[in-house]
């Protein structure tokens, strides 16, 4: 477990939206502490909190950009709030890495986490202690349904998944086999977005998902198990990577002359990193919400529940600064947004994520 101070990285650029989806259900994830409904209450927000920003791995370049002040992330927004906010976290994605900065932030008086669980059965007995002692805790990108009050989804989890092989549907004219590369086995947001996918799999009979294998959030595994893959099943004609550091590993293994041309690859990437890749044909379409306005929108999520300002009840409304208004819905969760999906036409539009 380390902490490390926030990682300079480019600005956001103004976003150019083009919804994959106008699909804005809620996450039906179930669980947290229940209270009254009811808009928001009167009262200003509580300032000094100790406020733990705990993404599922350091070094993954998704959370920095989630995190840091200088994209505008969750930081960002406990500044401007004037709380005491930190990220930390272990080096890998797992909760054997994650689980002690947990227990540390607990240790120094958290007032609130914000953490994006490795593994959510792995994690709730000690996001649970820390409810119990009054911490108010909020999942981002990650969920862990029983043991939060609040989740903060990036993007209606059906349409993320549904697009996801509606984009590589597209690339393949309807057919071929495919696999997938995804994060870590326990991910809930990654496992959650390839239910959907299978789902939607059943819309094209002669597409077949041969095999699913994990790259862990960890660059050079993300590597190997994507050549083990292609070895394993030549037979497969594209593949869908639903983590930032999956589709990057991917597109490198692809963008060779043995696979070039003739394995198509879709994901969840950030257009800085795959920039390169959508300009030389690797990759025709991805997509991906703006990570660092997830960050903001928990940081703002957290403050207003350990201010007791709102509830996690449904039907609870809050100020996100800059975001605008955002209102809790189904499952204790609130929705981001759509996400927006990446072409050859507009990647040059952005320059966030390396
Ligand atoms: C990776 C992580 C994260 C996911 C993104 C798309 O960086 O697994 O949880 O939301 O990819």
């Amino acid at each position: 477990m380390r902490s490390r101070p926030t990682t300079k990285r480019a600005l956001l650029v103004p976003l150019v939206l083009l919804a994959v989806s106008s699909v804005l259900a809620a996450c039906s994830s179930t669980g947290g502490s229940s209270s009254s409904g009811g808009s928001s209450s009167a009262g200003s927000l509580k300032t000094g909190l100790k406020v733990f920003v705990i993404p599922k791995n350091l070094g993954n370049p998704y959370f920095t950009l989630a995190d840091s002040v200088k994209t505008s992330g969750a930081l960002a927004a406990l500044k401007k709030l004037g709380e005491t906010g930190s990220e930390t976290s272990g080096t890998a994605a797992t909760p054997a890495s994650q689980i002690p900065a947990i227990q540390a932030a607990i240790t120094k008086g958290a007032n609130a986490l914000i953490v994006s669980a490795t593994d959510a059965s792995a994690l709730c007995p000690t996001l649970k202690a820390a409810m119990q002692k009054g911490i108010t805790v909020v999942t981002y990108d990650s969920d862990a349904p029983a043991c939060r009050d609040l989740f903060i989804n990036q993007a209606s989890t059906p349409a993320i998944g549904t697009s996801e092989v509606d984009l590589l549907a597209k690339q393949l004219h309807d057919a071929g086999d495919i696999g997938i590369v995804s994060a870590a086995a326990s991910a809930t947001n990654q496992n959650a977005w390839i239910k959907y996918m299978k789902q939607e799999l059943t819309k094209f009979p002669k597409m077949h998902l041969v095999s699913t294998v994990y790259g862990n959030d960890d660059p050079t595994t993300a590597t190997q198990v994507t050549q083990g893959l292609l070895q394993q099943h030549p037979t497969i004609k594209g593949i869908i990577s639903p983590t930032t550091v999956g589709v990057l590993a991917a597109a490198q293994v692809l963008d060779t002359p043995k696979y070039r041309g003739k394995v198509a690859l879709t994901g969840l990437g950030t257009p800085g990193s795959l920039k390169k890749y959508v300009e030389d044909g690797t990759i025709k379409s991805f997509e991906l919400w703006n990570p660092a306005n997830l960050g903001y929108l928990a940081a703002y999520a957290a403050v207003n529940v350990a201010s007791k300002k709102i509830t996690n009840a449904q039907g609870q409304s809050f100020s996100a600064g800059k975001l605008g208004k955002y209102t809790v819905g189904a499952g204790h969760s609130v929705l981001l947004g759509p996400p927006l999906v990446f072409t050859k036409s507009n990647i040059n539009n952005f320059n966030w994520g390396f």
